[in-house]
């Protein structure tokens, strides 16, 4: 398949942030490994003065998603810490890009970028069409962003060498991507776009 961009495109880069990364607090195995693909897609992006948005989870310290506010997971990504901080070799603009913080209040959390966020409003107001995503985690974050982006009338292309999931239970990042292409989001690699 080969998908030429305009200036209706945007890219989003979903969680990238070291407490997602071998070492972190919440890993999704082998998450780093996919910094250089999306490397590579930031700066085609950038290149064409297309927006890149980056979207984190930025949690207060007492956020209910961590296990000891009965949620689910370890405290992660806490506001202002290293773990929040995207992995050290992600490439950031200086221009034209964007950072979405997501899941910042105590009470509410945020798998999608969309979710509590000003993100539709930003690509509304540039007349942004289609989003391209990827990042961490599949299952999770990525997942229910790009289901997010078609609810919200997006075309969503899922681009598969520059994801990673969790598989808290075996073959979840598989599902998610059967039931993201099932919505109808396209998937996509690097060599597909022009
Ligand atoms: C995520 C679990 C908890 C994600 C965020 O980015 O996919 N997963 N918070
Ligand atoms: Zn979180």
């Amino acid at each position: 398949m080969r998908v030429k961009l305009s200036s209706r495109d945007t890219l989003i880069v979903v969680d990238m942030q070291r407490d997602f990364m071998p070492g972190g607090a919440l890993p999704v195995q082998e998450g780093d490994t996919i910094v250089p693909k999306l490397n590579e897609y930031i700066g085609l992006f950038s290149k064409k003065g297309l927006p890149v948005f980056f979207t984190r989870d930025w949690h207060p310290p007492d956020h209910l998603s961590f296990k000891e506010q009965g949620g689910l997971w370890p405290p992660h990504c806490v506001q202002y810490s290293e773990g929040a901080l995207f992995h050290p070799d992600l490439l950031v603009p200086q221009d034209n890009r964007f950072i979405i913080s997501k899941g910042t209040s105590k009470d509410f959390d945020a798998y999608s970028g969309f979710q509590g966020t000003i993100l539709d409003n930003l690509l509304k107001e540039r007349g942004i069409r289609r989003v391209f995503v990827g990042g961490v985690a599949t299952d999770y974050c990525v997942r229910n962003t790009v289901l997010g982006a078609i609810n919200l009338g997006y075309q969503a292309f899922l681009l598969l060498d520059g994801i990673k999931g969790v598989d808290v239970k075996q073959g979840d990042s598989d599902r998610a991507i059967e039931e993201m292409l099932q919505m109808g989001a396209v998937a996509l690699e690097l060599k597909d776009l022009g």
